[in-house]
């Protein structure tokens, strides 16, 4: 604890529980107000700060971080639009379920509402986008203001990791001058040692996590729901756990399901038993007669609800029993047809289910040869097309390796990502911001990502995504590990050829409005951060291109040529359809 005056002993008690609680990671922008704060975190030696002047980007940076590594980390920002600027970031969070503590400081109450500089209304500025808000309040550094610091960590600490879904927590701090670390005679009057001192090593108070483990019931009721049902389905989504892989593969095992395995699942790729994941369902889904002869009894999902439209709707339609695995105490089940959210730990549930099932099951020949056809066919299609955004997705995907990081960007990106990479036996951790959809930030959340773990990172982007958080790139400057960003440039929005409003609208009005192209130039946006930028002009060059390490690698498609190129392909698969009758 800092005694030089009020403000640094409470500011340091707090970073100090902080520490304690095991936040490792903080990121602070720069400004006056926070300073108390910006020192006590920059002064505690377990915590690794990052300063980003941008807050937007500040934020992403963090929920990139805290997503990558599964635990909290700390946003600090001054007062105003600073925190503002927070804002999109905390809504991602909050809807992908990433721990976040948001320190916004403040002017202190006989400032606000007066006409005082950078003032804004800072209280519940998220809404209800957070698991937890608190006005801090001012203090004085005695017992109870220093007590109240110290619980108010860990309670914060606590509600980000999450009880039970993780997420934003927003503190907001009004602070009084001295705001640099001046000495005051006599500004600590706290006597109590635990006020002083906290307790030690560990938190002023711990929390225990909340206990998932399944019980037999349970894991007794829906495996003889499986039993009964020879024809079902695994959906997995969007989950982090690499844990999951195991136990999942041999729940399909013993049931004789398919994966449908989105890339953020985990399950698409790595050293796991793969026989049972299916990577081509969004394409074979788009077809009717296979959504009719595909018909599940059941269905098991696992993660958050996939991207595909077919598959949703698909979903929808059926009348198929489904169980949502939903340990987070969200409502995930847009479809409205699940018959049951169960709130238990995944991995364990998996594990219950494949021990009571007993011997395998056949493996669904269906679904299998399914798959295998719509590789081949996407392949002949792709065979001698160049340079594409569908092929780019092949490539990456024979170049992913072990102990890496992806982070795609919403649009085509992750589309195609989730309708075109392969199933490979790569060790790699796919990463999106798909909580809220937004094309901005992806930029700032894969470099905190990459700087969180030290992981080699790759960042597929769209040229707008990029425009968006140009800015991001400032952030690569502190940081060692490789971070390749894939820009896919077809100038402009690339992903609103694929829907109505291209027929409807005129081509100048849809140019304008939605196509925006923007010329904007890769090479120059590199070169702003002095960074290397490499333009792609086949794919064969893109292992080379990705061992080369930190830079831009632009990949220049056509918008018109991709929506035709993706028509050809779907079919093509479609038209497997005629040979399976
Ligand atoms: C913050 C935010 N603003 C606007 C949108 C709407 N939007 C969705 S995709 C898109 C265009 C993205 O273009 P680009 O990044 O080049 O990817 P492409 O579609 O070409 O693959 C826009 C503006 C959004 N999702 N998020
Ligand atoms: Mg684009």
């Amino acid at each position: 604890m800092d005694p030089t005056n009020a403000n640094t002993a409470l500011a340091s008690a707090f970073a100090e529980e902080l520490a304690r609680c095991g936040l490792r990671q903080a990121v602070l922008s720069p400004g006056s107000r926070s300073t108390p704060l910006a020192l006590a975190l920059w002064r505690e030696e377990s915590i690794e700060t990052t300063v980003i002047v941008d807050e937007r980007s500040a934020a992403f940076f963090a929920l990139g971080a805290a997503q990558a590594s599964g635990t909290p980390v700390a946003i600090l920002c001054t007062s105003g639009t600073a925190a503002a600027n927070y804002h999109p970031a905390v809504c991602e969070a909050d809807r992908s379920a990433v721990p976040l503590l948001v320190l916004t400081a403040d002017r202190p109450p006989e400032l606000r509402g007066v006409g005082a500089g950078q003032t804004i209304d800072q209280l519940k500025l998220y809404g209800e986008s957070v698991r937890w808000f608190c006005e801090v309040g001012t203090h004085d550094a005695d017992d109870d203001g220093l007590l109240h610091l110290r619980a108010t960590a860990c309670r914060a600490f606590a509600a980000a990791r999450g009880e039970q879904r993780p997420g934003p927590v927003h503190l907001n701090f009004p602070l009084r001058e001295p705001l640099a670390p001046l000495a005051v005679e006599g500004a600590v009057t706290a006597t109590d040692p635990l006020a002083l001192g906290g307790r030690g090593e560990r938190p002023l108070t711990a929390v225990t996590p909340i206990d998932m483990e399944p019980t037999e019931f349970l894991l007794d009721e829906v495996a003889g729901h499986i039993a009964e049902a020879p024809v079902g389905v695994i959906v997995a989504g969007r989950q982090l756990d690499p844990e999951l892989r195991e136990p999942l593969a041999h729940l399909a095992a013993a049931a004789g399901y398919p994966i449908l395995a989105e890339p953020t699942s985990q399950l698409r790729c790595g050293p796991h038993d793969r026989s049972h994941v299916i990577a081509a369902y969004d394409l074979l889904l788009r077809d009717e007669r296979y959504r009719g002869t595909a018909s599940p009894e059941l269905v098991l999902r696992f993660g958050e609800m996939p991207t595909s439209k077919p598959l949703r709707s698909w979903l929808a339609e059926s009348g198929a029993d489904q169980i949502v695995v939903d340990p987070l105490g969200d409502w995930n089940e847009p479809s409205r047809r699940a018959a049951a959210l169960l709130r238990a730990d995944p991995t364990e549930l998996a594990a219950g289910w494949a021990a009571r099932l007993g011997e395998d099951r056949p493996p669904p020949a269906l679904w299998i040869e399914a798959d295998r056809a719509t590789r081949e066919a996407i392949g002949a299609e792709l065979d001698g097309a160049g340079l594409s955004e569908p092929g780019l997705q092949l490539a990456l995907g024979d170049a992913y390796g072990d102990g890496e990081l992806i982070y795609t960007a919403s649009s085509m990106p992750i589309r195609d990502q989730e309708t075109f990479l392969p199933s490979t036996g790569a060790d790699a951790t796919f990463l999106c911001n798909r909580g809220t959809n937004g094309i901005d930030g992806l930029i700032s959340s894969g470099i905190g990502a990459a700087q969180a773990t030290g992981r080699p990172t790759t960042i597929v982007t769209g040229d707008l995504g990029l425009l968006h958080d140009h800015g991001g790139l400032a952030a690569l400057r502190d940081v060692s590990t490789p971070v390749r960003i894939v820009v896919i440039d077809n100038d402009g929005g690339g992903i609103f050829h694929f829907l109505p409003q291209e027929q409807a609208l005129d081509g100048e009005e849809f140019e304008s409005l939605l196509g925006t192209p923007r010329g904007i130039d890769v090479a120059k946006a590199a070169a702003l951060f002095d960074l290397p930028h490499r333009r792609l002009d086949s794919l064969d060059d893109l292992p080379a291109a990705l061992a080369a390490g930190t830079g831009l690698i632009e990949v220049k498609t056509d918008r018109e040529t991709n929506l035709a190129l993706h028509r050809r392909i779907a079919e093509r698969v479609a038209s497997l359809g005629d040979q399976r009758q």
